[in-house]
């Protein structure tokens, strides 16, 4: 039988990787020693075959595990050999004054602060979502041309049911499960990142952030909709700004209604205040009835408002930036001038 003390005797003098993997072979590999000690138990009367199994087995896990002390060993240091030819400084002090927080999480900060105060629930839900969140449970079906509104970004991961997964292409993706989670009445907010594959110019990027507002109760109407987004839009824009409200077409909502705002700019040029261009900032509506069946609700006795807003949209407002790029291009430059 082979001798414990002498395999770790060999096993210490091993210097290098291939030296490792030749003792590995000779004592472990399938076709060696220590197998070929236990192909030998079967001649054997069952108490020695007992007896002799066990002194294997012992055998075998104490120098199993010799061996993979002696490989990490060796790992260790062919990593710390690369971090020497290679050096990263992960500890490395970024001046503290180099910081703070992007014009992004200042207004997400700002609209949760308000909404915390109207005790809002506040839920971020995840980035990758089921085709059945982001489309179907919104009242979108899976082969309504509806479904190509948004260009949708698709993950090689599928779900139970074997449809891909995708980036949500809009936080009313989080409206089922929210309804669901935790039932009537409902405030709630959602805000996060969301994607997908556009034309990139001033006022799109193929990654951006979403804020959705959802107010589910008795009776509520079109004017507790209008209300709530007169005030928020005051507050979170920093600025005087005019609304307007056109009909819009979104699945998951009837009636639908895109929200435009425009506000005084001053013209270095000419020198005088002017009116900004309309920009739309939201879209938003009357929650769908087949929404709230699909989460079991009961639309003739519940109804509701939802509205998804762009948050960069209202960045670009609030600081006067023409082009939501720079808010996620990591310019310095960009970032220090607001510092
Ligand atoms: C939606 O995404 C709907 N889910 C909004 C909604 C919610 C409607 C609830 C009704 C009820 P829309 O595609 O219009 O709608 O996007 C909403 C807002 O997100 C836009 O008004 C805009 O401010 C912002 N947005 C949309 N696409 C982009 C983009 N590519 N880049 C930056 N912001 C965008």
């Amino acid at each position: 039988m082979i001798e414990l003390k002498h395999a770790l005797w060999e096993l210490e003098k091993v210097s290098d990787a291939a030296q490792l993997e030749n003792f590995f072979q000779i004592y472990l590999g399938k076709k060696w020693l220590l197998n070929e000690e236990f192909k030998l138990l079967v001649a054997l009367s069952p108490e020695d075959k007992k007896d002799k199994g066990a002194k294997l087995s012992d055998l075998k896990t104490q120098l199993t595990a010799a061996y993979e002390q002696k490989q990490n060993h060796f790992m260790m240091g062919q990593i710390n050999q690369q971090l020497e030819k290679d050096p990263v400084d992960i500890s490395l002090d970024i001046a503290r004054e180099e910081w703070s927080y992007s014009l992004l999480a200042e207004v997400r900060r700002d609209a949760e602060d308000i909404c915390k105060s109207m005790w809002f629930i506040i839920e971020y839900g995840t980035d990758v979502v089921t085709k059945f969140e982001n489309f179907e449970s919104v009242n979108i079906p899976l082969t309504h041309p509806a479904t190509e509104m948004h260009d949708t970004i698709y993950l090689n991961d599928k779900d139970a049911s074997g449809e891909n997964l995708i980036l949500r292409t809009h936080t009313s993706s989080m409206q089922n499960f929210l309804i669901k989670k935790y039932g009537l009445p409902l405030k709630a907010v959602v805000p996060g990142r969301t994607y997908r594959f556009e034309n990139m110019d001033a006022s799109h990027d193929t990654m951006f952030y979403q804020m959705e507002w959802i107010v589910i109760d008795k009776d509520i109407s079109v004017a507790h909709f209008k209300e709530m987004i007169t005030k928020l839009l005051s507050a979170l824009l920093h600025k005087n700004v005019e609304t307007r409200m056109r009909p819009g077409y979104f699945p998951f909502v009837e009636p639908g209604f895109e929200i435009d705002v425009r506000y005084e700019v001053y013209n270095k040029e000419t020198e005088k205040k002017e009116l900004s261009n309309w920009m739309e900032i939201l879209g938003a509506g009357m929650i769908h009835p087949n929404v709230l069946k699909e989460a079991g609700v009961d639309s003739t006795q519940r109804s509701g408002f939802a509205f998804g807003v762009g948050i960069s949209r209202l960045a670009a407002v609030r600081y006067g930036i023409k082009d939501i790029r720079y808010f996620t291009n990591g310019d310095l430059r960009f970032a220090k001038s607001f510092a």
